[in-house]
């Protein structure tokens, strides 16, 4: 319980964020329910950035943390669920997974928004958080503890369509007017996304990783869903969560990836039918928005030629040089 002290420390400490928050220069919604800001050269919704700086001041990693890090629509949600039910193999089977009565957002807390007042509102048994900050915008003492974190992106192209694809959704269910696919493009392109620039994105994570190769697994969404089993070895190694030999030979990780998948995922009713953030205003939303195609290539429907050469150059030029490739 937090004393009345806290409690006006809190609210003064939010209000002072507020007022900070409202000087950053402002840019489009993308349709959704409030204007970006820029703040450290990206660019976030406001009510995540004061999220953010709330997590910045409060939130005190454990060494036995695993946060899972993203920019938004990279395969976060499926992240989530392949390590929650690598870590509670032990806990729950095929038939009491908490996946079949929640969605994959609502097992592993995401630190801007569930941790933002209160860094105590966690299971310590489950280690699991997920943010999409930026490497260079996460708490401080998430680098000082020297927990783990788990990086996934994916081909910028289909991380647009994707993100085009969620907004609009998100404006139907508002009853707003939708973002039009030329001008969400044009926005993306030049960095003004959610959590974007894009590309910064990544390379502060993969830089992050060649330094720290031990701290920092960098995965690929395409990668993953080539070879699901092996990268889902390799986490659960990475995780202190490995597989014995007797569980791969009883085909635990198979299991694991099969009830992951997107097919099972995207079927059950919770996912159809439930919502998400139920109570939070306009951040709630129904659950079967953040599930839509699951497939690497989608781009291919939504982008001219010409849009995707766009992209494509922005991207080596953004990461030529790192040695990285998308
Ligand atoms: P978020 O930022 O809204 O949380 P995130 O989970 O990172 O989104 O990514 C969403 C993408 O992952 C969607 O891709 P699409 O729009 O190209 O289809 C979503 O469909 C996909 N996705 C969700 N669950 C799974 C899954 N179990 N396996 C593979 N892809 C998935």
């Amino acid at each position: 319980m937090e004393s009345h002290i806290e409690i006006q420390n809190e609210d003064a400490l939010q209000k002072s964020f507020k007022e900070m928050i409202s000087t950053l220069p402002k840019g489009n919604c993308w349709g959704c329910f409030e204007d970006l800001c820029q703040y450290q050269g990206f660019w976030f919704f406001s009510t995540f950035l004061q999220g953010a700086l709330s997590a910045q001041q409060q939130f005190q990693a454990q060494p036995t943390d695993i946060i899972l890090c993203s920019s938004p629509r990279t395969g976060t949600a499926w992240l989530k669920s392949l390590t929650f039910a690598t870590i509670t193999r032990t806990l729950y089977d095929d038939s009491t997974t908490p996946l079949l009565s929640k969605m994959p957002h609502d097992v592993v807390p995401f630190m801007e928004f569930d941790h933002a007042q209160f860094s105590t509102n966690r299971h310590l048994g489950i280690p699991l958080l997920a943010t999409h900050l930026p490497y260079s915008l996460l708490p401080r003492s998430i680098i000082d503890s020297g927990c783990k974190l788990i990086y996934i992106c994916r081909d910028p192209k289909d991380t647009f369509v994707s993100l085009y694809h969620f907004a609009a959704r998100y404006s139907k269910s508002q009853n707003t007017q939708p973002i039009q696919l030329d001008e969400a493009f044009e926005l993306f392109y030049e960095g003004g996304s959610p959590y974007g620039p894009y590309w910064d994105h990544v390379l502060g994570y993969w830089k992050a990783s060649l330094e720290h190769p031990d701290k920092l697994m960098f995965l690929k969404y395409e990668e993953l869903v080539e070879d699901t089993v092996l990268y889902l070895k390799k986490i659960a190694a990475y995780m202190g969560y490995p597989f014995s030999s007797e569980e791969q030979q009883q085909w635990v990780p198979e299991n694991i990836v099969k009830m992951c998948s997107f097919e099972n995922l995207s079927g059950l009713e919770v996912n159809k039918t439930g919502r998400h953030r139920e109570g939070q205003g306009n951040l709630g939303l129904e659950n079967n928005i953040y599930f839509r195609k699951g497939k690497p290539g989608d781009w291919k429907n939504y982008l001219t030629t010409e849009m995707a050469q766009r992209l494509d150059q922005r991207t080596m030029q953004k990461l030529s040089g790192s040695g990285l490739s998308l």
